[in-house]
């Protein structure tokens, strides 16, 4: 059957629950992994689909993103394929901002008219995860559906901050209650027996079945729906097609996380250096893409390294690292130990003529330096952490700031840039 499907990708609100590592960069911006960017998921997911028309709604556009997506995603003139970057400042509107999703899609609209397609794809730039797309549009499209909702069953104690919804024995969506607090509306959405009886996941009737945030819809359905003034998708969209729309759930039973809190987005990088993590980026056949950037290997010398990521183009010397995930370009020096540490690595390297200069103005290098202890942390690209320094949030207030450094969620942030001074104990 002939269809053509656009995605587009909600690249961020202002990015308060990520922040600082949103302080100067939009959220599909932020360093993942090592070596990807955010945006790197969902564009992956979207190209290993067959869907190469990808919009992606940004409230402000950097430098990195821009750069990130121009020099990532080229596609030949045979097969074409755009990923567009709109952001809220582009608008005719102005200095206004986006007010929620739906408000961003709305403001959007006009863009993808230029595309000819039957079918959009609403998707999140902050989750991780593996989807074939193009199975849910096929599924969307045999099953008749105006509009479809990828549904995860997740364990009702743990539903905070998630869409739930309740649905018939053919899937049809009857219920979508957004972020309920209300236990007895909780318990209430726990998933049916007859439900549960065909799902893979253990204990199915003690979770309930949460909205990913992803919404396949048919392009005249999503045009009428957000002909009005609604601003979310999850909030107000989505309920008010109950009832008048052909709604219909996917039910999704794979590793997905959302990653858009700092503690998230901590954890589900770290795990990604154990030795079996629930996210494979080492899976055939369905790649994440990132920027192909021509680095060399990294050098590593008398180091005890325990479950790390490293990227490409970093220097580690006589250090002792565990659980770590140490990004492109990183430059750890003699006597250093890190613990449980993200750090992000750096955008260009230190020239002889750059290190001098740093003397002259007293800074450290880019890097970590001499006999540091760093311990549960994301240290931001190009920071400068001088010698003899240690880092520790245990026992600091959460909401802590100062000097570039930061406490968010019980994780110490060095922002991007940042200079730490040889001994700075904190
Ligand atoms: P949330 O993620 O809390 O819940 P929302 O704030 O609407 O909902 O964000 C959805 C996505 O859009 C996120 O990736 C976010 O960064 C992005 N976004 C938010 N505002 C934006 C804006 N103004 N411009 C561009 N992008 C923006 C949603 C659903 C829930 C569901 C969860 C699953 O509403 O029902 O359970 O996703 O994570
Ligand atoms: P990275 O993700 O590589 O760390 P950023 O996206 O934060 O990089 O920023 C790249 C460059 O763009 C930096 O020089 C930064 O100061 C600049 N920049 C970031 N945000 C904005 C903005 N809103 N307007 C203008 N310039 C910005």
């Amino acid at each position: 059957m002939h269809k053509k499907a656009i995605a587009v990708i909600m690249g961020g609100g202002r990015g308060s629950r990520l922040y600082p590592l949103t302080k100067e960069r939009c959220k599909p911006a932020v360093p993942l992994a090592g070596k990807y960017r955010l945006v790197d998921i969902p564009i992956s997911n979207c190209l290993n689909s067959g869907i190469n028309n990808i919009y992606l709604l940004t409230q402000f556009n950097t430098a990195s993103l821009h750069r990130h997506i121009q020099e990532t995603y080229r596609f030949d003139p045979f097969g074409g394929g755009t990923v567009d970057i709109l952001s809220a400042e582009q608008t005719e509107k102005g200095d206004t901002w986006y007010q929620g999703t739906a408000d961003a899609v709305r403001q959007n609209i006009h863009h993808f008219t230029s595309s000819d397609y039957d079918y959009v794809i609403i998707l999140s730039g902050d989750q991780l995860y593996r989807m074939d797309y193009d199975k849910i549009i096929e599924e969307h499209i045999a099953n008749g559906a105006e509009v479809t909702v990828a549904a995860i069953p997740f364990p009702a104690t743990n539903v905070e901050g998630l869409g739930l919804m309740r649905v018939s024995d053919s899937l049809d969506v009857t219920e979508f209650v957004e972020k309920p607090t209300d236990p007895k509306i909780i318990e209430g959405l726990k998933i049916p027996e007859t439900i549960a009886a065909t799902l893979k996941t253990k204990e199915a009737e003690e979770c309930c079945l949460a909205s990913m945030g992803i919404y396949v819809f048919n392009r005249e359905t999503m045009i009428d729906a957000l002909d009005n003034s609604m601003t979310d998708f999850g909030k107000e969209v989505i309920p008010s097609l109950l009832g008048s729309s052909k709604l219909k759930a996917t039910i999704f039973e794979g590793y997905w996380e959302d990653i858009g809190t700092v503690k998230a987005f901590f954890d589900a990088n770290l795990q990604l250096a154990d030795p079996m993590p629930q996210f494979n980026f080492f899976s055939r056949g369905r790649p994440i893409y990132s920027r192909a950037r021509y680095l060399p290997a990294s050098k590593i010398n008398r180091c005890s390294i325990n479950h790390v990521i490293v990227g490409d183009g970093c220097i580690v010397t006589d250090s002792y690292l565990k659980r770590c995930v140490i990004g492109i370009r990183s430059v750890l020096r003699e006597g250093t130990r890190l613990e449980n540490v993200i750090m992000m690595g750096a955008d260009s390297f230190e020239s002889a003529e750059d290190r001098r200069r740093n003397k002259e103005l007293g800074r450290p290098d880019v890097g970590v330096g001499l006999n540091c202890e760093i311990k549960n942390a994301i240290i931001d690209k190009g920071a400068r952490i001088g010698d003899n320094v240690k880092l520790n949030p245990e026992g600091k207030p959460d909401m802590y700031e100062k000097n570039g450094v930061f406490v968010r969620d019980g994780v110490v942030i060095v922002t991007k840039g940042t200079a730490v001074p040889s001994n700075t104990i904190f």
